[in-house]
């Protein structure tokens, strides 16, 4: 059935689904690395593209087949290359985008690893980039330079929650002949569809909200136009990061809750975080959803929902935070988020450890702050576990 103009949840369940000649309702899961072909004629066509059909389970497969068409569909793209985790598809994205000399303007907020492999790798190939907090439009004009060839945003971003204008910003890329590639994590398609607002490439740890379960590591990137998703799909094949068959039969099932999940789990983050603003023993909140957040308008008008995912600060500073952590019993202290469990961490010492301290107090963030992933278990639950915590 086609799906094209199909309500977000039925596109949910049924987007992608590959037609089975047993009558399967799901996708089968083809475990395999190989597809044989009937003759040699049909095997020589199909590697010179002139006969449809599969060759090698990194160049494609049909369950991985079908978590990208999902997906693309989902963001409103032309096609998706699903990879072996976040980052790869973070590096596909740029080595299909970046050349000798370019120039990277990012996020300053983006999960850590994503900007250490620029700082740290893609420099020794003489690739720059520029870090600035791109909720800020009139920053991204500042860095951008002649040889800028991607504007690389996260929003909202890991962990600051700062929001960008994704109209604004690609508007200015595009004025400068940069193309704009939108890390969609901490929103999800469910939130936020950022090629309808003029991206080129959006891409998805689905690891974390795609999948929903923290069974999972995975990643998918998506392009609005097809010359780019070629270049994407030919990277992710050359650099071998493709996604495995069962891998995406796990991530497709967790994929078709997406919107029930993000439901329930924004419901509670928005009581959790109006909750927590008001305790004496909390210094401040960041929630897109919050009318304190300083983008909160801006997430009104670009997002269809404000998210799970919660960063505060306790008076107390990094050690009251440090007590908090250690003492929460239904939030589980881990890095990730996005899933079914609430998740708490500390960025400073986990996630963005590895980028120094100055350049992450310039992208907001502090040694105090705390992370907070909300799940879809009971609220009451979650705010008891909280209070708890705080004043144990
Ligand atoms: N992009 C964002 C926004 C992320 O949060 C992560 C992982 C990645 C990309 C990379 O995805 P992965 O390779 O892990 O699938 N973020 C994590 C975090 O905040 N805690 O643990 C992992």
């Amino acid at each position: 059935m086609t799906t094209k103009d199909a309500g977000f949840n039925t596109k949910l369940v049924h987007a992608g689904a590959m037609h089975d000649p047993l009558g399967s309702a799901v996708t089968p899961i083809y475990q395999t690395s190989t597809f044989a072909f009937h003759d040699a004629q049909e095997g020589a066509d199909r590697f010179a593209g002139k006969a449809e059909g599969y060759i090698y389970t990194r160049l494609g497969n049909p369950t991985i087949r079908a978590l990208e068409d999902c997906v693309a569909e989902l963001e409103g793209g032309c096609g998706g290359v699903a990879t072996s985790s976040g980052m790869g598809a973070v590096s596909t994205a740029y080595i299909s985008l970046l050349g000798h000399g370019a120039h990277v303007v990012s996020t300053a907020a983006v999960y850590g690893p994503s900007r250490r492999l620029l700082e740290e790798h893609f420099s020794r190939f003489g690739v720059t980039a520029s870090f600035v907090d791109t909720s800020e439009i009139q920053n991204i004009e500042k860095a951008l330079r002649p040889e800028t060839q991607v504007l690389y945003v996260e929003t909202p971003a890991n962990p600051s929650m700062q929001v960008t204008d994704l109209e604004a910003a690609a508007s200015i890329a595009h004025a400068h002949g940069a193309l704009l590639v939108v890390d969609n994590t901490f929103a999800s398609p469910y939130l936020q569809q950022p090629l309808r607002l003029g991206a080129d490439v959006v891409l998805h740890s689905v690891t974390k909200f795609i999948n929903g379960h923290a069974d999972v590591v995975g990643g998918i990137l998506v392009a609005r136009e097809k010359p780019l998703l070629g270049r994407l799909r030919a990277v992710m094949i050359a650099t071998g990061c493709n996604m495995d068959p069962h891998q995406a039969f796990l991530v497709h099932r967790g994929l078709k809750t997406l919107a029930l999940r993000l439901d329930r789990a924004q419901a509670s983050a928005h009581s959790i975080a109006t909750w927590l603003e008001k305790r004496p023993e909390v210094a401040w909140v960041r929630y897109v959803g919050l009318p304190s957040h300083p983008q909160h308008e801006l997430a009104r008008k670009q997002m269809r929902g404000f998210g799970a995912m919660i960063s505060f600060e306790l008076v107390g500073g990094l050690e009251a935070g440090r007590r908090l952590m250690n003492r929460v019993r239904l939030a589980t202290l881990a890095v990730s988020l996005g899933g079914v469990e609430t998740l708490i961490e500390h960025p400073a010492s986990m996630t963005h450890a590895g980028i120094p301290r100055e350049e992450r107090e310039k992208a907001g963030i502090t040694d105090g702050l705390v992370r907070y992933s909300v799940g879809i278990e009971a609220v009451d639950d979650l705010i008891d576990d909280l209070e708890q915590a705080l004043t144990g």
